[in-house]
Order: structure tokens, then C-alpha cells, then sequence
């Protein structure tokens, strides 16, 4: 036994190599990275400037069609995934466009998808026979196995932001897709129908959930915001976010998607929060305001538009110049239904 100490790295390395073509490997020699004493994402901090990304995304509705892209859409690649279509390790975002008169013809997957406006006005969603109609600021929730297309009847260029949890269900090989047959798919409830049932703080007698996302499949900004502004009043400031709400399933009182929660936060001008981190990986939209934000030893600053993202585990920082809303969402709901999440708080 103790012979085997002082064994070279020469056998040693020669005897992983037999050992690979029964398709085995040592544990000793990566024991630590597989384990490590705390998170080490892979993941970067990353910013993307909408004024930076625009240009290019305009470009690409003169390349391709939305029909024939099924979804144009530039992938945000986090720099430390490798070329990954992943902006953390179990998150997708990418900046989807429609142009006027286009439809993205109707798909349904298991992966979730949330959208979150950025540019434009006039374009919908339909969703499981039901049609949103989206402005700047909307959280727009596709559940999962819902046939889904969108469409443009307004003018001038729409952008948006897409989440969707594809990394996640990769790694746990659960997707499934198909094609509508048509380009549209039927719609069985006029415009509006979700929202009067299951957003007016009412819900059917008897209501029982069939899905574990939210009924609710559009959390309009112009009433998200109407709530801050009323909460401020409250000068109830939490030190690491500022006023910092969860967008909730008002059906069961959870977060407002099973795999993907999405969140909307306050900074008054001036305001700057304390170090914060948690275990999940999150991305950020800039809906109002100027600030700046420091990621581990990354410095950004942001504008309306940009999107940037905070790896697990990295301390945050956020400082806003004027007022500032902030969306932001993450794969909080998977961790705290594994009883994995954890979060510190730093002080100033
Ligand atoms: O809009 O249906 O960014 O299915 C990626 C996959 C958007 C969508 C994405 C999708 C969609
Ligand atoms: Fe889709």
C-alpha cells in the first residue's frame, strides 16, 4: 500500500490509459472539480448593448424570412460556454425579430418559453388557441407543449426576448417537438379571455390547475409597472435589490413557470445595492434607466435594451443612475424544488 505512493506519474497516467478503453476513469484525479467546495461556473459575466446588437439583428430579417428561419432569432451566447446555445448552463436567451406581415408558423416542444418586449408593438403570440396582443415591457409565458406562432399586423420591427429552458431539458434528454399542421392554429377564446378569467384576482369555481404553468399568459408592463410605482411609496428598500418582485402563477401562488422564474425589480436613482449572490445563473433585461452593474470583477453599464447576464454563485452588484427596472429571470424554480438554491448577502 504504501508502495503505491511513490508510484511515477508515468504508470500512473499509463495505467488511465488502459483503463480508457474499457471506458473507465480514475475519480482521484478530478474528484475536487467534480465536487468543488462551491459553485465553479464555466459561465462568464456577459453584457450585450441593444444599440451594439440591433444593427445586425435588422440585418437578418434581409437574409432570411421569418417563415423560413420558422424563428429568426440571434442566439446570446455566453462567451464561457464554449459556442453553446446557452447564456447560463441551464438557460437559452436569444433576441427573436418579426417584421410586419410575417408569421412564425406554429410549433409546440416541451422546452418553456418566456418572451420579454423590447422593441416595437403590434405583433402576438397565440398560444394554445388564445391570442396575446404584445407591448414593451410584457412578460409572455409559452408552457410547455403548447402549440404556439407569432404574428405581425402592425408596423414598423418587433423584438423580444427569448427564454427558454433548452439546456435544461437537453441535459435531462426529455424534448419532444412537432409542426402544426398549418401556419396559424386555431384560435378558440378571443383576445383578452385569459386575463378576465385568471388575472383579475378571481379564478373559476372549482378551478383546478392542468399544468404547472400560469394561466396567466401575458403579465402586461403598463399594470407590473403601475405596481411599483405604487410600492415605492412604501420606501421599503431591500438593501441587495432594491423592490424586487416574483411574477407568480395566480393559480397556485408559485412561480409563474415550473422550470424558469422571472422577476421584475426597482432602483430609484441613486440607489445601489448591496453584494449579493445566489446559486442561480441569471440574466437581466434593462427595461427603464441607466446604471451600472459590477459581476464578479466585471464592470457594466447598461442602458434600456441591453441585456447581461450574473453566473451562479458570482457577486452582484447593481447601481442605477436615474430610475431603473430591471426583468430578470433564472431557473430558481428547479433549484428550490431540489432544495438547491442558496443565496448570501453581502454588506456594503
Ligand atoms: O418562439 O417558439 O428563441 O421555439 C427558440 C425556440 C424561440 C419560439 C426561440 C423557439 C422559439
Ligand atoms: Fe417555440
Amino acid at each position: 500500500m504504501t508502495a503505491a505512493q511513490t508510484k511515477p506519474d508515468g504508470a500512473r497516467r499509463a495505467y488511465y490509459d488502459r483503463i480508457a478503453g474499457l471506458s473507465l476513469a480514475p475519480l482521484w484525479e478530478t474528484l475536487h472539480a467534480l465536487v468543488p467546495p462551491s459553485p465553479q461556473s464555466p459561465c462568464v459575466p456577459a453584457h450585450w448593448r441593444y444599440d451594439q446588437v440591433r444593427p445586425y439583428l435588422m440585418e437578418s430579417a434581409d437574409l432570411i424570412t421569418a417563415k423560413e428561419a420558422v424563428r429568426r432569432v440571434l442566439i446570446l451566447q455566453n462567451p464561457g460556454l464554449g459556442g453553446q446555445a446557452a447564456i447560463t448552463h441551464t438557460l437559452f436567451a436569444g433576441l427573436q425579430l418579426i417584421m410586419p406581415g410575417e408569421v412564425a408558423p406554429s410549433h409546440r416542444h416541451t422546452q418553456s418559453a418566456l418572451r420579454f418586449i423590447i422593441e416595437g408593438d403590434g405583433a402576438y403570440t397565440a398560444v394554445d388557441g388564445e391570442k396575446t396582443i404584445m407591448h414593451p415591457g410584457d412578460f409572455v409565458i409559452t408552457p410547455s407543449w403548447t402549440w404556439h406562432d407569432h404574428g405581425h399586423d402592425g408596423t414598423g420591427p418587433m423584438v423580444w426576448l427569448d427564454g427558454l429552458d433548452i439546456p435544461l431539458v437537453r441535459m435531462l434528454d426529455a424534448g419532444f417537438a412537432e409542426n402544426f399542421p398549418e401556419e396559424r392554429q386555431p384560435l378558440a377564446r378571443p383576445e383578452g379571455d385569459a386575463p378576465a378569467r385568471y388575472g383579475a384576482g378571481l379564478l373559476p369555481v372549482d378551478y383546478a390547475p392542468t399544468s404547472r404553468t400560469s394561466p396567466m399568459f401575458n403579465y402586461p408592463y403598463a399594470r407590473t409597472r403601475e405596481a411599483l410605482e405604487k410600492m415605492r411609496g412604501a420606501e421599503e428598500w431591500d438593501s441587495c435589490h432594491g423592490l424586487k418582485m416574483t411574477y407568480a402563477n395566480p393559480a397556485t401562488g408559485g412561480y409563474a413557470m415550473p422550470t424558469i422564474g422571472a422577476f421584475i425589480q426597482l432602483l430609484p436613482k441613486g440607489f445601489s445595492t448591496a453584494p449579493y449572490r445566489s446559486t442561480d445563473g441569471t440574466v437581466y433585461a434593462v427595461v427603464e434607466g441607466k446604471g451600472r452593474s459590477t459581476i464578479a470583477d466585471k464592470v457594466f453599464e447598461w442602458a434600456p435594451r441591453d441585456v447581461f447576464v450574473a453566473p451562479s454563485w458570482a457577486w452582484q452588484k447593481h447601481e442605477a443612475a436615474g430610475d431603473a427596472v430591471l426583468f430578470s429571470f433564472s431557473d430558481r424554480p428547479v433549484q428550490n424544488a431540489l432544495g438547491l438554491w442558496r443565496e448570501q448577502r453581502g454588506n456594503h
